[in-house]
């Protein structure tokens, strides 16, 4: 049963975060980083190929992986859960989407001044020049189970090409960490969706913002890190909570109004 301090916190937001994880993709298909990888990537562990020394060590190997990832992200279509945080950045007079995950999705689902912590898969940048670029994709397909694929050269100076993500053991982007750090200090309800909250420092964010007196909720059908943190866990599949809890948030805003909303039974816990 729905608790009224938990749905009067709903109603009553007004400056909402939204902080997700790799679960708020999987629905559309996409294996989270605790998914075990397939094929030619079978015996990696995705915390072991997303690092400097990995792409050191085997460029085509690691290039190859992010080939196969941006295919999987081409091919893949926003959930409900995308759709459903879309929506909600128009209910509220203050809302900001904080994402660890590097795909598009949230975009393509009409997320607009998406924060990503880990960069974007789909562009590359020069270890080099530093000159970033539009992921080419590959010129042909990444067969199933994966392949080595040789990353390109730099146009501009020839030096090697890398994802422009933020591999392990290196240090996210000041300006999106700052501005997710605000965000989560700044608002008065935090939505933390799918994510196991063990990748730090992005996960500190929860804390931060449960310290700064917002109201914390988590979306995930498994136990996480944060449990013992959040004032309230939703078990369950993103798809599924988020379009039911949005038409609740703000609900007494003139967004909320303007933005229209179907009626929704409270979500049961
Ligand atoms: C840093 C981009 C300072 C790449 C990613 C040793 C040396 C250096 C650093 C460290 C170290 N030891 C620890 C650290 C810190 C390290 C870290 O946190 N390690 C972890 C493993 C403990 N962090 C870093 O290295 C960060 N940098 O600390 O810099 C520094 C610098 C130098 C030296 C020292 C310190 C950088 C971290 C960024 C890594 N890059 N992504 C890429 O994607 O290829 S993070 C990557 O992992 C993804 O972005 C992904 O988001 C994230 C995994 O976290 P989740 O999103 O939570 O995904 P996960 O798979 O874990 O969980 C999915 C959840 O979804 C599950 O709970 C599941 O139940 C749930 N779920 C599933 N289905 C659904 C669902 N939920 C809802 N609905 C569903 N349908
Ligand atoms: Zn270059």
């Amino acid at each position: 049963m729905s608790s009224p301090d938990f749905e009067q916190a709903l109603r009553q937001a007004r400056r909402v975060t939204v902080f997700t994880g790799a679960g708020v993709s999987a629905e559309s298909g996409i294996p989270t980083f605790r998914d075990r990888l397939t094929g030619l990537w079978e015996r990696y562990d995705p915390m072991q190929l997303a690092t400097p020394d990995a792409f050191e060590r085997d460029p085509s190997l690691v290039w190859g992986w992010y080939e196969w990832r941006r295919q999987t992200v081409r091919e893949a279509r926003p959930n409900a859960a995308h759709e459903a945080i879309a929506a909600l950045e128009h209910r509220v007079p203050a809302f900001q989407l904080i994402t660890q995950n590097v795909d598009d999705l949230h975009e393509r689902a009409g997320s607009t001044g998406v924060i990503h912590l880990h960069g974007r898969l789909m562009r590359s940048r020069c270890q080099r020049c530093g000159a970033t670029l539009d992921s080419p994709g590959p010129a042909q397909p990444v067969a199933q189970g994966g392949a080595r694929i040789p990353p390109p050269g730099c146009g501009g100076c020839g030096g090697r090409i890398r994802p422009d993500v933020v591999w392990f053991g290196e240090s996210l982007p000041q300006a999106p960490w700052q501005a997710a750090v605000r965000a989560s200090r700044d608002c008065d309800l935090f939505l933390c969706v799918g994510t196991s909250a063990v990748v730090q420092p992005a996960a500190s964010l929860i804390d931060l913002a449960r310290q700064s007196g917002a109201t914390t909720v988590q979306v995930n059908p498994q136990p996480t890190a944060a449990d013992d943190l959040v004032d309230h866990s939703l078990r369950g599949l993103a798809g599924e909570w988020m379009p039911r809890l949005v038409p609740l948030v703000g609900a007494t805003t003139p967004h909320a109004a303007a933005a229209g909303t179907a009626r929704a039974d409270p979500p049961r816990r």
